[in-house]
């Protein structure tokens, strides 16, 4: 991600307070900022008999899984990877890695803390005004590719393993998402190898999610609804706790994760290359009364450069249905917004 781009689309974002430090107070009470009054009047009705395709990426070179593929990307825009070549071990070690710097105590972490203005670093998400509604959520963000653009300053060196976990994860996420574009291209009908040179020097964000648990669960999220600005997203559940629920047929499905699965969601980039052909889906989080949940999603995008717009290929014989601008154009409009329906500014 181009640190400087990203810098002047959250220019004006203003601190809040820690979630997890609020939490730890055990209020009965949560403040009106965390609540959420439009849940309570929520007509969409959660679908607890849906279910997210699951792709075996092992099995991508055959026919049928290639196709399962297509259609999860198009009518779901999420699915679960299993088999994606990443070591059981590599993912137990970053799961305690990750819990065990939630685990720090505040003073500790705060050696990370985001600067004014910036989204790297441990904090919150992007807050505009001083009456915005906000997150149940307190993250460590950090921008690990490309390498030469690392900011050391923001990754822990507590617990000691940590950084070299969080190395050898982010590079296993960029050659799974090398693999997946291939994949995603030959199914749209354009060049494999065109389509993954966009994200060989790609931009990656790895976010590291803490839930706290909440007395009043059901009055605040953890994550407002939205799509992501990524190209594709791979999401790894840290802990057992559910939390994860993406919109479908205007019903909110919870998404139940696999245990070692990654699960994938089609970004707004991809949406937009393939000309509305892939979804990016809205999605949300909710929390847990009695147990903290932790995720790890990694934002992976194109590199700084790329021009954002539908592909070349698939424009011949339909209309562009989005703009085409560059990524820093695209970013700056992306993320200087807040809410749902992003998206929509990009179409024609
Ligand atoms: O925690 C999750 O399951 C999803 C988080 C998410 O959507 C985000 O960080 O953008």
């Amino acid at each position: 991600m181009d640190t400087k781009v990203v810098s002047r689309a959250f220019a004006g974002s203003l601190p809040v307070d820690s979630v997890q430090a609020l939490a730890s107070k055990n209020l009965k009470n949560i403040p009106s900022r965390y609540i959420r009054p439009e849940i309570e009047f929520e007509v969409v009705p959660i679908d607890e008999s849906q279910q997210i395709p699951v792709i075996d990426m092992s099995k991508l070179d055959h026919g049928d899984e290639q196709k399962k593929l297509h259609q999860a990307c198009k009518d779901w825009g999420f699915f679960q990877l299993i088999n994606h070549g990443i070591a059981d071990e590599l993912i137990a070690k970053m799961k305690i890695d990750t819990q065990e710097f939630f685990k720090l105590p505040m003073e500790e972490k705060m050696a990370y803390a985001q600067l004014p203005n910036e989204i790297e670093g441990y904090g919150q998400t992007l807050v505009r005004s001083a009456d915005q509604k906000l997150d149940w959520n307190d993250m460590l963000c950090l921008f690990p590719l490309p390498v030469p653009l690392r900011n050391m300053r923001f990754w822990p060196t507590n617990p000691p393993s940590f950084r070299e976990t969080f190395d050898k994860y982010s590079t296993e996420l960029h050659k799974v998402t090398i693999y997946l574009i291939k994949r995603i291209a030959k199914n749209l009908g354009t060049d494999p190898k065109m389509l993954s040179s966009f994200f060989e020097d790609e931009a990656q964000v790895i976010r590291m999610n803490y839930y706290p648990p909440c007395a009043e669960e059901s009055k605040v999220l953890g994550a407002s609804p939205h799509s992501d600005a990524a190209g594709l997203t791979l999401l790894l559940q840290v802990n057992e706790v559910e939390g994860l629920q993406i919109k479908k047929d205007e019903k909110w499905v919870p998404v139940k994760p696999i245990p070692g699965t990654l699960i994938v969601n089609m970004g707004d980039i991809i949406e937009i290359m393939s000309n509305g052909e892939y979804r990016s889906i809205e999605h949300r989080v909710v929390v847990n009364q009695e147990k903290e949940r932790l995720s790890m999603v990694a934002f992976q995008n194109p590199k700084v450069g790329t021009e954002i717009g539908p592909l070349a290929d698939l424009v011949k014989t339909k209309k562009a249905q989005y703009k085409t601008m560059s990524l820093e154009e695209y970013l700056i409009l992306r993320l200087s917004g807040k809410g749902p329906g992003m998206l929509n500014q990009m179409k024609l």
